[in-house]
C-alpha cells in the first residue's frame, strides 16, 4: 500500500507537469479523483484490508487524496493565470497613440464676409430685412424708377418666370421697396441675400449675393452717406483704408456715386487687379430719388434717404485676394478648407 501511494504520487506529479489546458487537467482529475478514479478506488480498497492495517493505510491514502486535491487546485490556478495573461497580451491597446482629430468644417468665405458686412451695419443701428427671391416686375423695376425700356429689363439680363410679371430678383432693392410700402420713416435697414442675373461669363455668375442698405429720415444728407460708407470700408478693410466717391448714375438715386477703396493689392501704386488705377470699386450708392419715394407713399418734401448696394463675392475676392470667382462656386474642399 505504501509503495502504491508513493507510486501514484510520482506518476500524478509527472502527468500534471505535462498537462496542456483545462480540459486535459479535468480528465486527469477524473482519472484520479473521479468516482472510478485511482485514488477513489484505493480508498474503497481499504475495506478489504485486515482491520489492524486499516488505520495506517487509511491515513496514507487520505493524505494522498488531500494532496492530490490541492495539486489540482494549484494547477487550475496556474492555467487560469496563464489564460488571463494571454488574453491581456492579445487585447493590449497602445494608449500612447495620438487620437484622430475630427475633421472640422469651415464657413464659406462668402458667408463669412456676408456676416461681417451685416455685423458692421447692425452695430451702426441698421436692421436686417428680407424678401422673396421671386419678385414681380413692379417691385424689382417699376417702383425703383427703372423705365420700361431700360436694358436691365431685357430678357438677356433678367430671368423671367413667365413672359412678363414674375422674375428672379436682379438686386435686393425690392426688399427695401416692400419695407418702405409698409413702414413709415425713420427706416434704417439692410437687405442681404441672393440675386440673379443672366450674364454668365468668367467674371459673372447667374446667382450671387448682395447687401443693400437704406436709411430714410428727416435731415438726411449726402454727408451721412459718405460718413456711413467710409466707416463701413474701414471696418471691413482696416482702419487706414482710403476711400473716394465718383459720380455715377442709377435710376433710383440722385445724385448717384460709386465708392472706391485704395487698391488692397498694390496700395495705390497701380497693378493688374486695379487696372493700374490704384483704386477698386466696391459699391454703388446715392440719395434716394424722389420718384421712388412717390411710388411707396413717402413724402419727398419731408424725408430724405440714402441707399447703397454691394456684391458680396466681389468684397470676399478683394479681402481674401481670390483671383477667380469660380473658386467661390465650385466648392472644391482644398480651396474651402483654407478658410478654417
Ligand atoms: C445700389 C446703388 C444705389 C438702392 C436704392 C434702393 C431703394 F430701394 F431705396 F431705392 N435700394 N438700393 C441702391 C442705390 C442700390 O446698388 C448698387
Amino acid at each position: 500500500m505504501k509503495e502504491e501511494v508513493s507510486e501514484i504520487k510520482t506518476e500524478l506529479e509527472k502527468k500534471l507537469e505535462q498537462v496542456a489546458g483545462p480540459d486535459s487537467l479535468n480528465s486527469l482529475k477524473v482519472e484520479y479523483l473521479g468516482k472510478k478514479g485511482r485514488i477513489t478506488s484505493l480508498l474503497k480498497a481499504l475495506r478489504e484490508l485486515p482491520p489492524s492495517e486499516r488505520p495506517e493505510a487509511g491515513k496514507l491514502v487520505n493524505e494522498l487524496k488531500v494532496w492530490a486535491q490541492r495539486r489540482f487546485e494549484e494547477y487550475f490556478e496556474i492555467l487560469r493565470k496563464n489564460l488571463q495573461k494571454e488574453r491581456f497580451r492579445r487585447e493590449r491597446v497602445d494608449i500612447t497613440l495620438p487620437g484622430r482629430a475630427p475633421d472640422l468644417g469651415a464657413f464659406h468665405p462668402v458667408a463669412t464676409v456676408m456676416n461681417e458686412i451685416i455685423s458692421v451695419f447692425t452695430r451702426m443701428g441698421f436692421e436686417v430685412a428680407e424678401g422673396p427671391d421671386i419678385e414681380d416686375d413692379y417691385h424689382n423695376f417699376q417702383a425703383l424708377n427703372i423705365p420700361p425700356e431700360h436694358p436691365a429689363r431685357d430678357m438677356q439680363d433678367t430671368f423671367y418666370l413667365d413672359r412678363e410679371n414674375y422674375l428672379l430678383r436682379t438686386h435686393t432693392s425690392p426688399v427695401q421697396i416692400r419695407v418702405m410700402e409698409k413702414q413709415k420713416p425713420p427706416i434704417h435697414i439692410i437687405a442681404p441675400g441672393k440675386v440673379y442675373r443672366r450674364d454668365a461669363d468668367l467674371t459673372h455668375t447667374p446667382m450671387f449675393h448682395q447687401v443693400e442698405g437704406l436709411l430714410v429720415d428727416t435731415d438726411v444728407t449726402f454727408a451721412d452717406l459718405k460718413g456711413t460708407l467710409t466707416l463701413f470700408a474701414r471696418e471691413i478693410f482696416g482702419p487706414d483704408t482710403k476711400v473716394r466717391f465718383r459720380p455715377s448714375f442709377f435710376p433710383f438715386t440722385e445724385p448717384s456715386v460709386e465708392m472706391d477703396i485704395q487698391c488692397v493689392i498694390c496700395g495705390g501704386k497701380g497693378c493688374r487687379v486695379c487696372q493700374f488705377s490704384g483704386w477698386l470699386e466696391i459699391l454703388g450708392a446715392g440719395m434716394v430719388d424722389p420718384e421712388v419715394f412717390k411710388y411707396v407713399g413717402i413724402d419727398p418734401e419731408k424725408f430724405q434717404g440714402f441707399a447703397f448696394g454691394m456684391g458680396v463675392e466681389r468684397i470676399a475676392m478683394l479681402k481674401y485676394r481670390i483671383d477667380d470667382i469660380r473658386l467661390l462656386f465650385e466648392n472644391n474642399l482644398r480651396f474651402l478648407s483654407q478658410f478654417k
